[in-house]
């Protein structure tokens, strides 16, 4: 697991080089950026169970199919999953935005996940969506909490889902 900081100096000592400009750059951008992070990790902490709530609400009334008999989520052992997998990706992307870096939502969430929502016919398309209201949601929350930048916060979202889409063949 890598944050931006052992991220970026892995990446100078493989080629055993000083930090310069660039280098620089970056670390001066993650660390400028560093109690919006924290704050947003914060106001996700102190939501997160609303905003899985919230967020389930919203994909079920845009996707009522899910939820009808024959739908992925119905029954309720079925709902309860998905709502738990919304929280995974939830607190995974917490520390990801943390982190300043999506290394861990590769190494704890997506590896094998595409495999395993296949030979159990979890439709990705609507997960994928559901990442993405969750998104707007806390996007909403940080904006709540005073964070006027609030851009930051889309990045381990829109990961996820590019990640579990890209690798659809
Ligand atoms: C921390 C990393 C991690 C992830 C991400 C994870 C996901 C995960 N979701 C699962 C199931 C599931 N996931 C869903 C999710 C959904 N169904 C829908 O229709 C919706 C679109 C969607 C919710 C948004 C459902 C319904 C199941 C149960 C499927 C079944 O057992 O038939 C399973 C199979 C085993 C189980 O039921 O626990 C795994 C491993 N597990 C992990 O350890």
């Amino acid at each position: 697991m890598r944050d931006a900081v052992t991220n970026l100096i892995r990446n100078y000592d493989v080629s055993g080089r000083y930090l310069d400009r660039n280098g620089i750059d970056t670390l001066k951008a993650y660390f400028e950026t560093g109690t919006a992070r924290v704050a947003a990790a914060a106001a996700i902490n102190s939501n997160a169970a609303a905003i899985v709530k919230q967020a389930g609400l919203r994909l079920f009334e845009e996707l009522p199919e899910l939820i009808r008999p024959g739908g992925n989520a119905y029954t309720t052992r079925r709902y309860a999953a998905c709502l738990r997998d919304m929280d995974y990706y939830l607190r995974y992307a917490s520390y990801a935005l943390v982190a300043g870096d999506t290394n861990v939502l590769d190494e704890r969430v997506l590896q094998g996940l595409r495999e395993t929502y296949n030979s159990l016919g979890v439709p990705i398309g609507p997960t994928v969506r559901g990442i993405q209201i969750m998104k707007e949601i806390v996007k909403e929350q940080v904006a709540a909490a005073g964070i006027v930048n609030t851009a930051f916060v889309e990045q381990p979202f829109d990961h996820l889902t590019r990640e579990f889409s890209e690798q659809d063949v």
